[in-house]
């Protein structure tokens, strides 16, 4: 019995020393591992060269210690060298492997034994993406034996430079195009909003110096086996009718004459007479006459609708596209609204009015709309199950391009096998893949700048700063000190990934200065604890430098740039924390001490209780309740003596937002930024956004305005109640109630 489980014990051992798991990525749906098969220093040489995928040679040969691309290779010269065997189906070298090439559309079946490798492509894509999947195969210290049957869930799967802002640059495409087809995204869609030969000079052609970097970009993607979607926006000034139909046809020709075979129409963002449904449809039965099928080789267009998202669709807009226009007109969709995850019953109703699957924008981790964060979490939301219902997949990054990877590393995965998708495993491949020699510094900054905030569009990200911890102060310096040495970590490893560190690094060094404060701000909550004026007011001192500093930060602020961002790190939740920790401390030392307050920031006017009145007339709750919303104090010239506190305001500084909130003593109303009553805070939180004002005094009389969300009016009275149309006159008695 012992004897057995000895041998139990070291088959189990020893199986844990022969096999090394690896994660191909994007994951193969078929894979079994086996054991060893030879090192990693193996030379090989290439037999099937002369028919197989030139692309894939081409990859093998320049990643690979390549001794020979022949059969006859000296092999008493070279003993160990290994063969790969590679083609598509119907070529000779690959005959005997035909059976395990999955009959799809860039399969491939891949198998590493002792003696050989074999890639086997169901056509050029398949034969190339093996080949991919090869070299990570290789990059293990020992390469396993293995067989693969590998092929994609989507179609066409990739990304859409879509966003308004700082276009990518020449360098940045050129990496992104190695990065596609390393993880086997075969999808580009060209169309940034600011390339002024996309959208506001749509009917020019490129100058001649930027029409030879496009057809550069066009060869490097071609490389990458990934097609070029050149995309133009005419829609804000198209004259419908042939002039304008021959000047599209006329600018797509330059870009066919530059090797781009596949285009799209863009339509998003206009109103009006250029968001005509029937006269887009037009347009494009045009274009695919006049243009596609003049040639052979070019590809059914692609066209992006002005009505691209359910929130937006109105009319019979989407009917007349699906019916008027080319059924292989392919129509682009960015969910319910405009930044929107997808799910199996939003494709069910998109294909349903258009009459074809639509090609999904995902405007995710785009950040044009909420430039100061940077989006580096995981890429979670959208359905496991949708991949028969889109003609395609793409999504639309952030214009920091390496950064984005992150996210579009993750999109790889989800195009390619959607029911294994795993954004958390996802995800943590994708650091430790762009960033390997700081991985754990990188995934500090990654989970500090993930959610986006509140913005017009509704989307949030959840997980943001899981590691904070603020249970005791000892743990709320430990997480302050990570986020200072991550900082300099992935900032010292600027010479291994330049790009990546160029692109974060005002978010970086925020980060840093972030957490640098906030382990100054535990120094001023021990000085508080040991009563040490001098040292709190030094210690304040100290991080409100370190703030200006950390305000001053700004993004791409170099020449040429359309977009000035100033980075926030943890806006959601290290930040504020901190704010409002040190307007506690501060609020906390200004009860017991006067040394030094000079420093603090001036506070208009004390937290108190006060009456508000112009004119002598008492701003009052006239109809008190507290759960009733959309009614408004009125303005009353006698003193309410049976409720005085309907006349009583409370008056407080939001430590959160610097401003002054303002509420009802009667039944905790907030007034709204139209000087209306909102609920009382048990219904619904006090909302710091919204619900708060900025104070300015003159001679002894207040304006009061509105600030953060609520527009910037000023308060005024008009008959005998509120509106915001004021002009910041100095008109409010406001008196401390004794
Ligand atoms: C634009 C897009 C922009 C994105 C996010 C589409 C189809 N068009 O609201 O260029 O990057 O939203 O701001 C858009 O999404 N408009």
């Amino acid at each position: 019995m012992k004897k057995l489980l000895l041998s139990l014990l070291l088959s189990l051992v020893t199986l844990v020393a022969t096999s090394q798991t690896l994660t191909i990525s994007p994951l193969p749906p078929k894979i079994t591992w086996g054991e060893e098969a030879f090192s990693n220093q193996t030379q090989f040489y290439i037999v099937g060269a002369e028919y197989a995928d030139s692309d894939a040679i081409k990859l093998l040969s320049e990643k690979l210690e390549i001794i020979g691309v022949s059969k006859k290779i000296n092999a008493k010269k070279f003993p160990s060298a290994k063969p790969i065997v590679l083609g598509e189906k119907g070529d000779k070298a690959v005959a005997k492997f035909q059976k395990s090439i999955p009959a799809l559309n860039e399969a491939y079946y891949l198998e590493v034994t002792p003696d050989h490798v074999v890639i086997a492509g169901n056509d050029n894509n398949g034969t190339f993406y093996g080949a991919q999947t090869l070299l990570q195969i290789l990059s293990q210290p020992k390469v396993m034996q293995c067989q693969i049957q590998d092929y994609p869930s989507v179609a066409e799967r990739g990304v859409i430079e879509g966003f308004y802002g700082n276009p990518w640059s020449h360098k940045d495409r050129l990496r992104q195009f190695d990065f596609y087809g390393q993880y086997k995204m075969n999808t580009y869609v060209f169309g940034p909003k600011d390339d002024p030969y996309h959208r506001a000079r749509w009917r020019e052609p490129y100058p001649a110096n930027e029409a030879a970097q496009l057809k550069e970009l066009v060869d490097a993607a071609h490389k990458n086996k990934v097609k070029f979607v050149w995309a133009i926006h005419p829609a804000a000034d198209i004259k419908w009718g042939l002039e304008d139909y021959r000047n599209v046809v006329n600018k797509l020709n330059t870009m066919y004459d530059l090797g781009i075979r596949s285009f799209a129409i863009f339509f998003d963002d206009v109103w009006g007479e250029g968001a005509r449904a029937d006269k887009q449809a037009e347009l494009l039965n045009y274009l695919t006459d006049e243009f596609v099928r003049k040639h052979t080789d070019v590809e059914p267009l692609i066209m992006c609708p002005s009505q691209y998202n359910k929130s937006w669709s109105s009319g019979d807009y989407l009917n007349i596209l699906g019916t008027q226009m080319y059924p292989e007109v392919r129509i682009m969709w960015t969910g319910n609204s405009v930044v929107d995850m997808i799910e199996e019953n939003d494709m069910k109703w998109i294909n349903d009015q258009i009459k074809r699957k639509a090609f999904i924008w995902l405007n995710y981790p785009v950040n044009d709309y909420c430039q100061s964060r940077m989006l580096m979490g995981k890429t979670y939301g959208n359905g496991l199950n949708i991949n028969d219902m889109v003609s395609g997949f793409c999504s639309n990054p952030m214009e920091y391009a390496e950064a984005s990877k992150v996210s579009l590393y993750s999109i790889a995965d989800y195009t390619w096998n959607m029911p294994a998708y795993d954004s958390v495993s996802s995800w943590e491949r994708a650091m430790g893949a762009l960033m390997p020699t700081c991985a754990e510094a990188f995934k500090v900054f990654c989970e500090n700048n993930v959610d986006l905030g509140p913005t017009g569009h509704g989307l949030r990200r959840e997980g943001e700063s899981p590691n904070f911890n603020r249970s005791s102060k000892e743990a709320l310096i430990k997480s302050f000190e990570q986020m200072v040495i991550a900082a300099e970590k992935v900032y010292a490893d600027k010479k291994n990934h330049p790009e990546m560190v160029a692109e974060i690094e005002p978010w970086l060094r925020s980060m840093g200065l972030l957490g640098a404060r906030g382990a100054i701000c535990v120094k001023m909550m021990d000085a508080l604890e040991q009563k040490d004026s001098t040292a709190f007011i030094q210690f304040y001192r100290l991080q409100t430098k370190l703030e200006q500093e950390q305000k001053a930060i700004i993004s791409r602020n170099y020449e040429g740039s359309i977009v000035k961002a100033k980075p926030v790190v943890s806006g959601d939740v290290i930040t504020p924390w901190l704010a409002e920790t040190i307007a506690n401390l501060i609020k906390a030392y200004k009860k017991d001490y006067t040394y030094g307050i000079e420093y603090f920031p001036v506070q208009a006017i004390d937290d108190g209780e006060y009456f508000i009145k112009v004119n002598g007339e008492y701003l009052t709750n006239a109809q008190a309740g507290a759960d009733r919303v959309g009614d408004y104090p009125i303005f009353q010239a006698e003193r309410d003596v049976i409720n005085p506190q309907r006349q009583q305001w409370m008056i407080e500084l939001n430590s959160k937002t610097g401003r002054y909130k303002i509420y009802n003593k009667q039944d905790g109303r907030y007034l709204n930024e139209a000087g209306e009553f909102w609920y009382n805070k048990e219904r619904n939180p006090f909302d710091p956004q919204w619900h708060t004002y900025l104070l300015f005094k003159q001679e002894g009389k207040w304006s009061i305005q509105n600030a953060g969300s609520g527009s910037k009016g000023y308060w005024q009275k008009e008959g005998n109640r509120l509106n915001n149309k004021g002009t910041g006159a100095c008109i409010f008695e406001i008196e401390k109630v004794k």
